[in-house]
């Protein structure tokens, strides 16, 4: 049996991937921070009473700013492989914290690697680093010949989270070549899904679009309507930094659909799911969303009501303005196949949402009815 730690297991891919490990009869371990109220929704589904017989999923409090911690869970796990998925991973809001994110997403990623090196595990342990496309900062010169960032393209990040991960990518890097360590970045485009926070733009979509068909929601404010991303399925990413780690030979990988879509046409696939055409009029910060049609008899909505606009406040101090990534390494090298397609994905997080939403406002109800 093998053993795997992930840091940020309680985040949306931490939760993915400790399915999928567990699914592969890994004993898996997951470093989580205390909070002040529960933050192990994603993976409550997976706790084990350690008082029983063949416990193979534990809990480690820990923090990635304390290398203390991160030492001693790894000498006590003694992993034969290790997820570094634990980072500050809103764009935004690493404007508002630029020194917090790069001592998580950044030294924190050397802590793990210094931590590995320090216990003398270089040779078992094998490390994948979440880096990502917010290294390229959407420079469109610096896209290959396919018009795609691939393994080769030059990185311009365009945030604090970004210039964060890029001493992640390169310390990772610099540990494989300099200690002959088992140390990968996989660099993954955007990826969602149902378990994605809720402050992230896919799902901010697909709740309110949820909330505004459920009449509990009257208009949605987004920022940068063209911004432009390559969206797969978490689920399908996951699978991908699992592979990364099996291979012969430590290398980095992009993983990504090789397709990109406008913000604004996310929305427009969300609404359609429930039945609601949205037309866009004005530019800009003016540009705003329209019921054009409804075909859903269950939703009252209004033909020609406004339930999209622009809000400045959303927009960031230097964005990034389209990623699209090339796959091709990863699909020839790793074997990797997305099932997920972007209709699939709208469809499933649709769905989920719509359950999320429904439940809520009954609850809201049944509260409200009830005196106290
Ligand atoms: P989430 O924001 O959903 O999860 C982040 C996780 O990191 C959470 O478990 C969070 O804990 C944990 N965390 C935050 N701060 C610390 C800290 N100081 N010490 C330890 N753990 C911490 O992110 P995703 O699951 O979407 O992403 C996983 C990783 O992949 C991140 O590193 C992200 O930057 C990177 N990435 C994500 C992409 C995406 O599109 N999703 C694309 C490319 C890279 P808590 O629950 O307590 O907040
Ligand atoms: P991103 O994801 O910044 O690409 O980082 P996010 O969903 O936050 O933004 C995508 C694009 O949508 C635009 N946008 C909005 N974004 C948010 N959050 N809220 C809005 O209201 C809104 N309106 C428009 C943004 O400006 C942006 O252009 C994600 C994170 O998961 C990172 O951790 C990861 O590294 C990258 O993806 C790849």
């Amino acid at each position: 049996m093998k053993t795997a730690l992930i840091t940020g297991i309680t985040g949306q891919d931490g939760s993915y991937l400790a399915e999928l490990l567990l699914e592969k009869g890994y004993m898996v371990h997951g470093v989580k921070r205390r909070a002040s109220s529960f933050n192990t929704q994603r993976i409550d589904h997976l706790y084990q009473d350690l008082h029983q017989d063949h416990v193979n999923f534990k809990l480690h409090y820990g923090d990635l700013t304390d290398s203390t911690n991160i030492i001693r869970i790894i000498q006590e796990v003694q992993p034969d492989e290790i997820y570094n998925l634990g980072a500050m991973s809103h764009v935004k809001v690493s404007f508002d914290s630029p020194e917090y994110v790069a001592n998580v997403d950044g030294i924190g990623t050397l802590r793990i690697l210094e931590a590995v090196r320090i216990l003398g595990l270089e040779k078992k342990c094998r490390i994948y680093q979440a880096s990502t496309s917010e290294l390229y900062g959407g420079l469109a010169e610096n896209k290959n010949e396919k018009g795609l960032y691939d393994e080769h393209s030059p990185f311009y990040p365009r945030s604090p989270y970004g210039a964060a991960k890029i001493y992640g990518f390169w310390i990772t890097k610099n540990y494989r070549e300099a200690y002959n360590m088992f140390a990968c970045n996989g660099i993954l485009f955007n990826h969602e899904s149902p378990r994605r926070g809720e402050t992230f733009v896919t799902r901010k979509i697909t709740m309110a679009t949820a909330a505004i068909a459920l009449g509990v929601q009257d208009c949605l404010y987004l920022g940068n309507l063209d911004a432009q991303r390559d969206w797969g399925h978490a689920k399908d990413y996951v699978e991908a930094m699992w592979r990364i780690l099996q291979q012969d030979l430590a290398e980095d990988y992009v993983i990504a659909m090789g397709e990109t879509t406008y913000v604004r046409d996310f929305v427009s696939m969300s609404f359609a799911e429930v039945g609601i055409e949205i037309e866009f009029r004005g530019e800009g910060v003016n540009e705003k969303g329209y019921v054009a049609s409804c075909s859903n008899p269950d939703y009252q909505l209004e033909i020609g009501k406004q339930v999209i606009a622009v809000d400045p406040q959303y927009f960031r101090p230097t964005e990034v303005d389209l990623l699209i990534g090339d796959p091709t390494k990863s699909k020839t090298q790793l074997g990797w196949v997305p099932k997920y397609d972007l209709k699939g994905l709208v469809e499933e997080m649709m769905a989920s949402d719509l359950v999320y939403v429904q439940r809520e406002k009954m609850l809201k109800e049944v509260r409200s009815a009830i005196k106290y």
